[in-house]
Formats: C-alpha cells, structure tokens, sequence
C-alpha cells in the first residue's frame, strides 16, 4: 500500500515534469490540486474507490484513476513517461534554489542545461544571461546555489538514513543465522546527514545473509557483493553497506566503523602510545607475532575486541557516547577518573518550547496539541503560533493573537495535569526588530524570536540583527537563529562568538530547532555555546502530532555540541522552568536592556 505522502509526491512530480514540458496550466494545476487534497486526507487515499476519491475536493474523473492506478502498481503510466522524456539531472537543476519549472525548461531548451555541470558551463559560458528575466543578481544567487548543491551532494539528511537503518538492523536481527547486528558510521554518531549507512554484522551463515541483504525490497541496485562486504543503493537513494565480521570482533569492528577517523586516528595514537595496536580487527599488545610490516593484528589474541567497550577502557578510557566521536576533546575529557559531561539524553526532555496550531499553520488544535505533549509525558508546553508578518503560514495579527492568548489560558482548566505557556514565534524583522509591539509582547507568557524572512543578509547585518533580538528584555528564547536549511540553504552567518556572549550576557536562550531540515543551531554552534555558557532549548516546533519524534535529531546534535543536561531548559522540573521564565522577564524590565552599541566591536 502506498502511502498518501507518496502519492502526493507522485502528483508534484507529475505537475513539475508537465510544466517543463510545458504543458497548460490547467493540467498542470490539476496535478498540484490533486497533491495538495491527497496529503490533505485523512484516511489512505489508496484504500479508497475511484467513485469515493472523485468526490474529494481537488479531484477529478483523471486524478482519482491515477491514485488507483498508483495503489497497484507504484507508479502512473503517464509519470513515467513524462519522466522518459525530461533529462534526469533536470532535477537537480529544480533542486537549486530560485529555479522552478518555468526557469528550468527554460534552462532547458534555450541553453542546453541537462544538469548542474551543464548548467555552470552555461552560465561561464554568458548562455544564461541571454535568457529573459535573467539579471546579474539572479545569476549570482544561482551561482551560489549552485555551490552549496555540489557541497551537500550524495548526502542524505539524517531522516532519510536513519528509520531505514534502524528497519533493516531491526529486520536482519530477526534472522536466524544473524548473531549481532548493528549500523555504525556517521548515523551512529548522529550526524545531519550521511553519506552512506554502515551495517555491521555477525552470521553463522554469511553467504545467506549476503543474499537477503541483496534481495530485499528497499534494493534498486547492487553496487559490489563479496564474501564480507556487499554495497547496495536502495530506491530512496540512499547507499547501503553490510559488513559481516566475527562475532569475536564484533566491537573492534563497531569502534573502528563508527568512527569518525580523526577520532579513530587519535585513538590510535594513543594505543600505540601505550605498547597496542589499533585496527578494525581487535586492539592488539605490540610484542606479540610479527610479520612483515610489522606486529600481525589479526591472527594474534587481541587484549579487546570482543565489546567496543574493552576497547576503551584497555586504553584507560571510559565509554563515550559515539556521538562525541569527533576528536574535538572527547579522548582527553574521557580519561578514566575525569568528571566527564554527562550529556542531554531523550529522557531528560520534560517540554516543547516551540509549537503551532491551526491558528496559523499547524495541524492541531489547542486541545489536540495539549494531549500530544501529555502523551509524551511533558509537564509544560509553550504554544507559539506565528506572528503577523508570516502570512503565507497564516500568521496572527494583534486581534487574532488577544483571541487565541484568551482561548490557551482558558484551555489550562481543562488540562490541570501540564503547565500550558500562551506564546508566540515572533519574527525577527531584517533590522533585527520584533514583528510586535513590546504592549502585545508583554501579554505573552513565552516568546520565541525567530529569523524567517531576508536569510541572505550580509553577516554583518545578519548579527546586528540577531543581537538586537537578544537583548530585547522580552524574548525569552531565539529560535532557528540562523534559519538553514539542512541540504536546502545556507541562511544567516552571523559572527557566532558575538551571538554567545550576548545570549550568555541577557540571559536570552538560543534554540536547538530539532526538527532534521533544521538542525539549527548545527552541532559546532551548541558547542561554542555551551562553552560559553549558554542556556539552550531543544524544541521540534511542532505543527503536526509526528513532529514529536523530531526529538531524537535535536537530541543527537545537542550530544555532538556536548550539551549537559544542566544546560538544557527542557530539561529543568516544572517548577524551574516556570521559575526560569518568570526571572528572565523580571530580571530586565522593559527599557531596561543595556544599549546594543556595548556588544559590537
Ligand atoms: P559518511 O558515510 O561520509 O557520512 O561518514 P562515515 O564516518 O560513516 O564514513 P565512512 O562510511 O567512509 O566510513 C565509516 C567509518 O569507517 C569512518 O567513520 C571511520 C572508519 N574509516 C573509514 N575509512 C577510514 C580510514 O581510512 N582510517 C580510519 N582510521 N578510519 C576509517
Ligand atoms: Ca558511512
Ligand atoms: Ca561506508
Ligand atoms: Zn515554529
């Protein structure tokens, strides 16, 4: 069975390739329509009959057969052969920011582009300028586009990696002759995106293994298969590599293959240091056989191999999360004896800080978004509904805002068992004021200060923007600060060590924006600014119930910047929080915030 997401990829795909090829506008409005009202459903489109989904608003006699047609065969006849008929790298060409169909066909017919190599040639070569509507600065944002596309090109956002790893170890450990089983790499250590899933295994039967490894569903393509090693790229396009090692070796080959290398490296350096040898076979006491290039690793009895674990602690090292893994001091702060951080783990996480509903673009209701955050066991949630600027996402102006404030105090009667904060996400405007007036601020319980509009300011313009937001006595958290978009768009660079010391200095909290586009702040930011002091807040700003599981990513980049739980205010007690976000208030009364012109240099 499809799934109406799939569907309505299906449809977008349909209405892109169309207006590419430049069919009307009707058809290809019709396409967008029928995307919009299948994701929109709130039972499987491909469970019901062409009679019922006809009667759906957005539907018609054509789009209804295509989602029968897609329930039984995964596919529509015409998306195949429009896609039959455009240049595959016309896609990523789409991909780039700035570039829609309309542009890309004419990208297309009018200057040869087939794909992003082709369209930087054309672009050298002035064929770009030619075209209509094409001024120098589209063609310079195109250009810078085009470089950040080749940067995070072949990688895969963490989201996409990670739930098909956790099925496929899930599913090989069923496996009767799998012994252990477990993926390592970049995913292991939580990283926003993943150049390729690492699968370690151990079998009774590796041959067998192999061969249902090779032949499962989610399997496009066999790029290598061996007796130890076998490469696959699954239909998500996402690459695969099961590795089979014994069971003995099992954590030698988890430390080695979770890496990362500059981790590895200084691991290693450390083991030679102290009379071992380091390799994916086992950790080694130097001293023993020796073969031509020197002590022979893997036929000797390793000192540890078996747990990852020994491994460590052989080297007089306490066992790390893999997330520190990244030779940013993990080695030295792990020593046996030291007091290390314990960092943030999804248990500790007692709040969201950050959510939407139907009031402006989520998908809940107040009540529905109370009972999801009880479900997850929070004792406090903040509802921050956009502000008026961001009217595409239904963003409330002053008299709707006074409403819902009225509406999420009256909801606390009927939810006396959690601590439910009537906030708003606030803009932060360009030059760096709030998209309300402080009177209206001030008659909210909670307020997140987000970025969201002009994310290609100058970094200059970018901080000033940024400080003036933190110093504001009435904002208690920034969120996204710097508005990326992982994969997407670079967004704000804003010179960080100033942003630190300002949050640290007003006492203003910086977001960890968990949801995986985001991821913002990234893993190196959490890091200055926990060293610098800060608070932080890991927030899914939530605008459908599933935005909830966004927590494991904010979780995983709030380890790799080392954030202890202290840190961290989703994880204070209710009364702490409450108690937080009453001093952060009280402590700079309006006006009272020190001038900007102090913080810049
Ligand atoms: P990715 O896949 O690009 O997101 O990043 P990783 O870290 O998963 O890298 P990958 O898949 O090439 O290799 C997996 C791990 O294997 C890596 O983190 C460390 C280890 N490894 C691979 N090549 C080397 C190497 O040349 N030296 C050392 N020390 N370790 C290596
Ligand atoms: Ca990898
Ligand atoms: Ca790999
Ligand atoms: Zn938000």
């Amino acid at each position: 069975m499809a799934t109406n997401a799939e569907v309505a990829a299906a449809f977008e795909e349909l209405a892109v390739l169309s207006e590419i090829l430049g069919a009307n506008v009707f058809k290809v409005n019709a396409f967008r329509k029928a995307a919009r009202a299948v994701e929109a459903l709130s039972g499987e489109a491909t469970a019901m009959s062409v009679a019922e989904l006809k009667e759906i608003d957005g539907l018609g006699a054509s789009t209804a057969a295509k989602v029968h047609e897609f329930a039984e065969k995964r596919s529509m006849a015409e998306l195949e052969e429009l896609r039959a008929q455009v240049p595959a790298g016309l896609k990523e060409v789409l991909a780039i920011q700035g570039i829609g169909p309309k542009t890309a066909r004419a990208l297309w017919l009018d200057a040869g582009v087939v794909d992003l190599a082709s369209l930087k040639k054309a672009i050298e070569a002035g064929a770009v300028e030619k075209l209509p509507r094409m001024g120098a600065k589209t063609i310079a944002n195109m250009k810078e586009a085009i470089a950040f596309a080749e940067s995070s090109r072949g990688r895969v956002r963490i989201a996409e990696a990670l739930p098909l790893a956790e099925r496929l170890v899930a599913e090989l450990a069923r496996l009767p002759f799998v012994e252990r089983v477990a993926y390592a790499g970049s995913l292991r250590r939580g990283k926003e995106t993943i150049g390729d899933i690492d699968i370690l295994a151990s079998s009774t039967d590796p041959a067998t293994l192999m061969e249902a490894f090779r032949t499962r569903d989610e399997v496009a393509k066999v790029l290598a298969s061996g007796e130890t090693k076998t490469s696959v790229m699954t239909t998500t396009g996402v690459q695969v590599d099961l590795r089979v090692v014994p069971l003995g070796r099992f954590g030698a080959a988890l430390q080695y293959f979770t890496g990362s290398k500059e981790h590895n490296v200084a691991l290693r350096e450390r083991a030679v240091a102290r009379g071992f040898r380091l390799n994916e076979y086992g950790l080694f006491r130097i001293g023993g056989k020796v073969g031509k290039e020197g002590p022979v690793a893997d036929d000797a009895e390793p000192a540890a191999a078996r747990e990852e674990k020994d491994i460590y602690s052989t080297l007089g090292l306490d066992w790390m999360e893999p997330t520190l893994r990244e030779d940013r001091g993990e080695i030295a702060a792990f020593e046996h004896g030291a007091k290390h951080v314990a960092v943030v783990t999804l248990g500790d996480i007692k709040a969201e800080l950050h959510s939407h509903t139907t009031a402006s673009d989520g998908a809940m209701s107040i009540d529905e978004l109370v009972e999801a955050a009880l479900a997850r066991g929070f004792h406090t949630i903040a509802i921050t509904d956009h502000s008026k600027s961001q009217f595409q996402a239904n963003g409330l102006d002053e008299k709707r805002l006074r409403a819902h404030i009225k509406a999420i105090h009256e909801a606390r009667a009927r939810h006396p068992k959690i601590r439910i904060w009537a906030g708003s996400e606030v803009d932060i405007l360009a030059d760096g004021s709030l998209d309300y007036s402080d009177e209206v601020l001030a008659e909210l319980d909670w307020v997140v200060a987000s970025p969201h509009n002009a994310l290609k300011q100058e970094p200059r313009a970018a901080t000033e923007r940024l400080l003036k937001a933190i110093a504001h006595p009435l904002v208690h958290v920034i969120g996204h600060p710097t508005g990326r978009i992982v994969n997407g768009r670079p967004g704000l660079e804003p010179a960080m060590n100033e942003i630190f010391a300002a949050a640290r200095e007003h006492g203003t909290a910086l977001e960890i924006n968990a949801h995986h586009m985001r991821l913002d702040l990234r893993d190196v930011h959490v890091k200055g600014a926990v060293d610098a002091g800060c608070r932080l807040a890991i927030d899914c700003d939530v605008h459908g119930r599933e935005d909830f599981d966004e927590l494991r990513y904010g979780i995983l980049t709030a380890q790799r910047g080392w954030l202890p739980k202290a840190q961290c205010l989703n994880c204070l007690d209710r009364d702490a929080l409450e108690a937080w976000r009453v001093a952060r208030r009280s402590a700079k009364p309006l006006g009272a915030a020190k001038p900007q012109a102090s913080l810049s240099s």
